[in-house]
């Protein structure tokens, strides 16, 4: 693994796996989505990671226009990161995910490893009435859905990053996604070194266990040496608890509320900003280690620089 004294806070703000019924905070219009972003920025995050959504009824979209006024209302802001989804919904076909990259030309981007089963609908058992029509059917329809992302899809995607030189953070949903990241090395279609992101505890995905965290890293460690970092998300109620593993593991979390809604067993997050301050303050009184501004990220990832993204 690559070292790096400082800890990398990355801030998803609202995804595609929450509706709105199941939090008031969940921002949705393009004006909320890039204000969270920009208070998470100065909270510590020095990654903010976008998704769009439709601003009448929160449902989960793809629009670049979307994308582009968020991008651009967070850059007029501060220096943060602005790293869009190409994983969009589970719903989306790859082809059309990917259309942010040439439109933002973003420093970054996710970039999904594998396709997988991806089921949202246990969450339907939470809730008895839902405040838009949408939100049942999209989450029961996980129930007979693929998240897709084969190796011809990667073969057109990741030529499409390389393009506009922006790095992809590679989703890994499970172990096998590590061994497609290194096939893809060896066919030169990734470069290093890596980002990866350990995505843990989607329905479909690794269990979000301490030992699969560290069985993640000790593969990674055999496949990729000291050509790769890694960050952590834990779904749900496993976001601080992995989190602040990782990051005593030497690695990096990413916390918000596109992952986890709940400051602590109960109690909704106001915001992503409490997300990251909690993040915050746990990995410096767990590890001593500060949180990494953008430009230090910047350095260390190797990033092209914001005078080089396209919005
Ligand atoms: N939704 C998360 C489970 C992406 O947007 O490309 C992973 C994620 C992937 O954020
Ligand atoms: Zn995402």
């Amino acid at each position: 693994m690559r070292q790096f004294d400082k800890a990398i806070l990355t801030c998803a703000v609202t995804g595609a796996i929450h509706v709105p019924t199941m939090s008031p905070h969940l921002p949705t219009t393009p004006e909320e989505i890039a204000t969270e972003a920009v208070a998470a920025a100065e909270a510590g995050a020095s990654i903010v990671h976008v998704h769009v959504r439709d601003p009448e009824t929160g449902e989960p979209v793809t629009d670049l226009d979307l994308f582009e006024e968020v991008a651009a209302y967070i850059d007029d802001e501060c220096d943060v990161i602005v790293q869009p989804t190409t994983g969009g919904a589970p719903t989306m076909a790859p082809e059309e995910r990917v259309q942010v990259v040439p439109r933002l030309e973003p420093e970054m981007a996710s970039c999904n490893m594998g396709s997988i089963n991806f089921g949202l609908y246990p969450l339907l058992d939470k809730y008895d009435e839902f405040q838009y029509d949408w939100e049942e059917e999209y989450l029961e329809g996980t129930r007979d859905l693929i998240f897709q992302n084969t190796f011809e899809d990667l073969e057109t995607i990741l030529p499409i990053f390389a393009e506009h030189d922006t790095k992809p953070e590679l989703e890994c949903y499970d172990v096998g996604h590590l061994y497609n990241a290194r096939h893809l090395l060896d066919r030169g279609l990734l470069e290093p070194p890596l980002h990866l992101q350990f995505v843990m505890g989607i329905h479909g995905g690794i269990g979000a266990d301490p030992e699969n965290l560290t069985h993640m890293k000790r593969v990674a460690d055999e496949l990729f040496g000291d050509q790769y970092s890694f960050s952590v998300i834990g779904a749900g109620r496993n976001q601080f608890p992995l989190g602040s593993q990782a990051v005593n593991m030497g690695g990096h979390a990413r916390v918000g509320l596109e992952d986890n809604l709940y400051l602590a067993p109960g109690e909704l997050a106001e915001s992503n900003a409490q997300l990251v301050e909690k993040m915050a303050s746990l990995t410096r009184e767990l590890t001593g280690r500060e949180i990494a501004t953008p430009d230090e990220v910047r350095a260390f990832l190797d990033l092209k620089g914001r005078d080089r993204i396209g919005v």
